[in-house]
């Protein structure tokens, strides 16, 4: 008598614990991919991409300087990148004063004139503009997905020119 109540007893206790361990399991998968995914996240947006230096000469950018003293270079010390589609370019101001990297399209000739921008870019290619650059840290990257000659500048000295070109 006593033992046939128990039996149905045991299953009834028993499903709330495997609900219990299976919770448990759920929490710990969904922190795990939590965890990949922030990481994932983050690196896509901290890793650095192919690099191209913002300088100038303690802060002084003048139009007149000969050699010029400030500008854009890449690791070759070229105003001109050379990159494959799908490249992730990171413009980093090394200098002592903001800087922007802006492309050259039409509004911004239309803004800035033909100094800023003597050639302008296709309209079927990515406009991009970092905005001022914090003197010494600020940084800005632009992924290229589409191929051509990027003409850029920089909008608070527009005689500084680079070129980015996409393969
Ligand atoms: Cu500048």
């Amino acid at each position: 008598m006593e033992t046939t109540p128990k039996s149905p007893e045991a299953p009834a206790a028993a499903k709330p614990k495997n609900k219990m361990a299976l919770i448990g399991i759920v929490i710990i998968v969904l922190i795990v991919v939590g965890v990949g995914a922030y990481y994932l996240f983050n690196g896509g947006t901290t890793t650095p991409g192919t690099p191209i230096t913002i300088w100038d000469t303690n802060g002084a950018c003048l139009q007149t300087a000969s050699p010029p003293n400030c500008g854009f270079k890449t690791s070759t010390g070229s105003t001109t990148l050379n990159v494959t589609s799908g490249t992730k370019v990171t413009w980093t101001n090394t200098g002592g004063a903001p800087h922007t990297a802006t492309s050259c399209d039409p509004a911004q000739v239309t803004t800035y004139g033909t100094t800023a921008c003597p050639t302008t870019n296709v309209s079927t290619l990515d406009a991009f503009d970092s905005h001022s650059l914090q003197a010494a840290t600020g940084s800005y990257s632009f992924t290229f997905s589409k191929t051509g000659s990027y003409h850029y500048f920089c909008t608070i000295h527009v005689w500084m020119h680079g070129i980015v070109n996409v393969q």
